[in-house]
């Protein structure tokens, strides 16, 4: 029997394999997004707990001054580690960095009060 008759050609079995890889890649994509944004939203969770579930903005800034240890205005990822810990969320640091990227929409590197209290206000990850 002639095995290479049941053997596609190198370019058919590259492609293959290469779409392969895609499909796995995108899968892991998507559970790292998820875990990304359930993570986000028991984040939030907990901070309207603290917040006693106000979202009145003289609570929220008090609850923001303690997470900005360094008090420089915003939030850095050290910063939202320390403060995922005082949470009692324990994750990577890839998904802190994550985390972080999502809420700094305005990509300053920081976590701004404003950013802060849309993510404890508005709920996107339902
Ligand atoms: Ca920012």
């Amino acid at each position: 029997m002639d095995v290479a008759i049941s053997i596609p050609n190198d370019d058919a079995f590259v492609k293959y394999v290469e779409s392969t890889w895609q499909i796995m890649d995108n899968q892991q994509d998507t559970a790292f997004t998820d875990k990304v944004k359930s993570l986000l939203g028991m984040t939030r969770q907990r901070l309207l707990m603290l917040s006693n579930n106000t979202d009145e903005e003289f609570k929220l800034r008090s609850i923001f001054k303690q997470f900005d240890l360094n008090n420089s205005g915003g939030i850095s990822i050290l910063e939202l580690a320390a403060m995922l810990a005082k949470l009692g969320i324990v994750v990577d640091q890839k998904y802190i960095e994550a985390m972080h990227a999502d809420i700094d929409t305005n990509r300053n590197g920081l976590i701004d009060f404003d950013e802060f209290a849309n993510l404890v206000i508005y709920n996107p990850y339902k």
